[in-house]
């Protein structure tokens, strides 16, 4: 197979380490906008702004800054009291998004992170953190929503310069290519990386209409299994727990993991450094079949509701 040019959505795909550096230096230099420790915090969002949301709160709620909880902007409980509201929205124009911040007015701190502050989201939040260096052309987000989760994780106190440094590493090596031909993916993950499963399954949906499934880890074997067989692959995020790789194979599946299914000490690639590796797969994907990941199908920038 011949390689195709780069599209837009390799070039931002390939500008993630950067963007990841510059988003991390934004939240040491930054005291307000995101939530203080001991905050209780719900983090809305749509799509795959949704899925960083998931990432976020389980990274968060983990290293002891209080309870944080994720929801779809179009399933918030507003039974539910908080201290603060943080809506991810690249676009700022999400109906859903909007239509919750309106809501809430009056009741907890609103916060927003978007890539455009021309947009109506900064007005309805009280604190707006602006990372337009990482907007996007393409429909298809990825380098926006990493970066998201970069901010947030420097945030809480992590040094990003190791994760940086493996999607640069991942960006240097060879897309894996030969993956392209598998019929279908279930991505798993534990702990925060159950929400980059969930984004690496739609970002192989969005760009390459790929057939995908996300699951929690331990949930693989109560269900999910059943859909593994020789040629569908099982790509895990973050540690993998004992004895799936195993079982995965008896199925006859194949195993993918950013950390070796042997080792007990962890992941060995970052797991953001991991999906990287997807967001190539899935623009592999797209070629393979004929498709332009920077016009994928059915998709729009945002989805503005009438
Ligand atoms: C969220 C989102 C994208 C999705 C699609 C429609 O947008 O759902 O994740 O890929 O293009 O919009 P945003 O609120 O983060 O701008």
């Amino acid at each position: 197979m011949s390689e195709p040019s780069p599209c837009l959505t390799d070039l931002e795909i390939g500008s993630q380490p950067a963007c990841w550096r510059e988003a991390a230096g934004l939240a040491s230099a930054r005291r307000e906008g995101l939530p203080r420790s001991g905050e209780r915090t719900a983090v809305v969002g749509c799509g795959t702004s949704w899925f960083v949301a998931q990432s976020y709160a389980a990274l968060r709620e983990a290293a002891g800054h209080g309870e944080t909880d994720a929801f779809a902007a179009s399933e918030f409980p507003y039974g539910r009291t908080y201290d603060r509201v943080l809506a991810i929205t690249r676009s700022g124009t999400t109906t859903e998004v909007l239509a919750l911040l309106e809501r809430l007015r009056g009741g907890p701190r609103l916060s927003v992170i978007t890539a455009d502050p021309d947009t109506p989201v900064p007005a309805l939040a009280e604190e707006a953190v602006v990372l337009d260096f990482a907007d996007e052309r393409s429909v298809v987000q990825t380098r926006f929503a990493t970066s998201a989760l970069a901010l947030l994780r420097a945030h809480l106190g992590e040094d990003l310069a190791p994760a940086a440094a493996d999607a640069e590493r991942v960006l240097g090596e060879p897309a894996d290519g030969p993956l392209a031909a598998a019929e279908q993916f279930t991505f798993l993950g534990t702990g925060w990386t159950v929400g980059l499963a969930q984004e690496a399954a739609l970002k192989m949906r969005e760009a390459a209409g790929m057939w995908t499934e996300a699951y929690p880890a331990m949930e693989y074997r109560h269900g999910p299994v059943s859909i593994t067989a020789p040629g569908r692959v099982a790509w895990v995020f973050g540690a993998v727990p004992p004895g799936l790789a195993q079982d995965i194979e008896a199925v006859g599946g194949s195993v993918v993991a950013g950390s070796d299914p042997e080792a007990a000490d962890g992941p060995a690639l970052d797991p953001m450094a991991d999906l990287v590796r997807v967001q190539r797969l899935a623009v592999a994907v797209a070629h393979a079949r004929g498709l332009d990941p920077d016009r994928p199908r059915n998709l729009t920038r945002s989805v503005v509701l009438p």
